[in-house]
């Protein structure tokens, strides 16, 4: 053996990436049991060549570009002339052309499969994002935008732009609801609207003048925004018409990732808007943007965190350690089974709150489902975005010293784990949207007997399996220690618990669905996928993990000493 040099001796072999549908399990399971036969049978082509369309030369490109050429703002010319010229990279508006083209907003729109319209929408979307070097944060509030305007019969010209295949009239909306005052609280709203006294324009109009604290889609068209028409009024809901000017890029903000994404805070001067609904009805009116946009994270979440896990499991064939190739390494192939375990409880999840959203779009909800989609988007994006996260730094570490480096677009890891780390805070962080599940769960009694009903039906299909049976007793027998605790238990109490009760309620569903699925072919697989997601609820007793001496009890003066309080 002749010693090494820069050019000679081992070099190991780079990984890549198969097509992005065909090897892709969970999503596969998702669309033989949430799509009819004839609907899969006809998407599957088209999602085949989207699965290699993803990994091409083009599209990999176009995320080098965008990534190494993030947004610029010039105030001033080299002149001294005010241009406020905000400029993104080519890349970045290909991905734009590209998800007009591809129809990742418009197939939810066109609903060419009825009430499966969503699914087929973001079963593609799922495959796009890993790839759009997150042109997927406008397009979930486009598509928010669109389906809010829509509700309320507004501006069908707009939802035109908001929802058309074609690159050359396509329009993107951006969500401006943060102020310095308050994220996850907005009742601090600092920005007003007043009626416009212009002549010819609409009772409707308002010119908007504030200060947006965060706006992510910052060459967006048109926007939702939250403002209020004087100090004593709740807050309304908006339409701002970007485009026209009144929005103005105070400055970009720095960010650990989203780096092709131009993030400004913004100073609102004379923005032409309309109010949308009914008003001091705003954070109402804009939850229906909420529950869609969270829907989106959450499929971002579990497609990065599937992107990972494929670098990390191709490079497990080709990577040689102690002289076997490391997909033959038991603790290795543990850590990823285990991932891979919980990548399709999160599909389910995720996939479960797209259904209901292309229910209750098409007029085919019950009144359960109703609740359930008012409740589980804002939970299932809490609960995907953090276990993605972790997931994916699990991917990093499966790769060695390689999986922390700045790699080639199509094995970069970095990238997704630095986009994955503000899952967890945009569209409401983990203990706020906790927080909302804790309070929608204690509203009325009827709650908690909608998701005893819904669990119940899912189980008792499973039930009916001989292999899932004990698996099936098990997940029954945990949720209802869960769910006589929360009978019994204070709001307040509930409250201060709510990332476990939140999380618990997460796995518990998930488990349910998983058997659901199993039970429909008892796909060893699936089965066993099933099994092992289920034995996660052992021991997850409530009441000896809230006892007194239990590690879930923490007060301030646990981390604050007493001169700090
Ligand atoms: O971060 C942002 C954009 C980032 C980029 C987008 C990327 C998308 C994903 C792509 C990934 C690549 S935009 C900012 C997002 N901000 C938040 O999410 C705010 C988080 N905070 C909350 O969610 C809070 O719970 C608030 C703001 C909703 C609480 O406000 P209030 O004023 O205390 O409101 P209430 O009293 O809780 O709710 C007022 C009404 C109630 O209805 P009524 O009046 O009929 O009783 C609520 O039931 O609104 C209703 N409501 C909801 N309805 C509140 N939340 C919801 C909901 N989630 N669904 C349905
Ligand atoms: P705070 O609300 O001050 O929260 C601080 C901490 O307090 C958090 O840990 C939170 O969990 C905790 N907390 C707050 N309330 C509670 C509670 N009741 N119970 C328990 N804990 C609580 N916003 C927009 O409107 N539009 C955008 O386009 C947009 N883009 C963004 C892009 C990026 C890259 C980032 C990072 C943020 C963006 N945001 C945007 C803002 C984002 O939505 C907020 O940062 C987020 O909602 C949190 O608000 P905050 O920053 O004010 O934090």
């Amino acid at each position: 053996m002749s010693a090494a040099s820069a050019s000679s001796g081992f070099i190991q072999k780079t990984p890549h990436l198969k097509n992005q549908f065909d090897w892709d399990h969970s999503l596969q399971r998702i669309i033989q049991y949430r799509l009819p036969q004839h609907v899969s049978a006809s998407i599957s082509p088209e999602l085949h060549r989207f699965g290699d369309y993803v990994l091409s030369e083009e599209i990999l490109e176009c995320i080098l570009d965008a990534e190494s050429h993030p947004p610029t703002f010039d105030r001033y010319d080299a002149f001294g002339a005010e241009i406020n010229k905000l400029r993104t990279s080519e890349g970045w508006k290909k991905l734009k052309a590209v998800a007009a083209t591809e129809g990742i907003i418009a197939i939810a729109y066109e609903r060419k499969y009825g009430v499966f319209s969503r699914i087929v929408q973001f079963a593609k979307y799922y495959i796009y994002a890993p790839s759009s070097a997150l042109f997927t944060c406008p397009l979930a509030m486009t598509d928010g935008c669109a389906r809010v305007l829509s509700m309320h019969a507004a501006r069908p010209d707009i939802v035109q732009h908001l929802t058309t295949r074609d690159p050359s009239q396509f329009w993107t909306s951006g969500q401006w609801m943060t102020e310095r005052s308050g994220g996850s609280d907005v009742s601090g709203t600092e920005t007003f609207a007043t009626k416009s006294t212009e002549s010819g324009s609409g009772s409707n109009t308002y010119l908007i003048d504030g200060f947006k604290w965060f706006s992510s889609a910052t060459d967006s068209q048109v926007t939702l925004l939250l403002a209020r028409e004087n100090a004593e009024q709740k807050l309304s809901c908006f339409l701002g018409h970007v485009k026209d000017g009144g929005a103005n890029i105070i400055r970009l903000k720095n960010k650990l990732g989203t780096k092709p994404l131009p993030t400004a805070e913004l100073e609102l001067r004379n923005l032409k808007s309309e109010l949308i609904g009914l008003p001091e009805r705003g954070v109402s009116v804009i939850s229906s943007m909420l529950a869609i946009t969270r829907i989106h994270n959450s499929v971002n979440a579990v497609a990065f965190l599937r992107r990972s896990l494929e670098i990390a499991k191709e490079f497990s064939i080709i990577r040689k350690v102690f002289g076997k190739p490391l997909q033959l390494i038991p603790a290795h192939i543990h850590t990823l089974a285990d991932l891979e375990v919980r990548h399709h409880a999160m599909m389910q999840l995720t996939f479960y709150c797209v259904g209901l959203l292309g229910k209750s779009e098409c007029g085919e909800i019950s009144d359960e489902e109703k609740f359930l989609l008012r409740c589980l988007p804002s939970l299932v994006k809490a609960y995907t975005a953090k276990r993605s996260l972790a997931g994916i730094s699990e991917c990093m570490e499966a790769i060695g010293g390689v999986g922390y480096l700045e790699n080639e677009p199509e094995l970069n890891i970095a990238r997704l784990e630095r986009d994955a780390q503000v899952l967890t805070i945009w569209e409401g962080t983990t203990n706020v949207l906790c927080d909302d599940f804790v309070h929608v769960l204690k509203s009325s009694d009827n709650a908690l007997k909608i998701f005893s009903q819904f669990l119940e039906n899912a189980l008792e299909r499973s039930r009916r399996s001989q292999t899932l049976s004990q698996h099936t007793t098990l997940a029954a027998q945990a949720y209802e220690t869960w769910a006589r605790y929360i009978q019994q238990a204070e709001l307040n109490e509930l409250i201060a618990r709510g990332r476990a009760i939140g999380f618990f309620f997460a796995d518990i569903i998930a488990s349910a669905l998983l058997l659901e699925d199993a039970a429909r072919d008892e796909d060893p697989r699936a089965v066993e996928i099933a099994k092992r997601y289920v034995m996660r609820l052992q021991g997850s007793d409530p009441l000896s993990k809230f006892s007194p001496s239990s590690a879930e009890q923490y007060d301030a003066n646990d981390i604050f000493s007493n001169d700090q309080l």
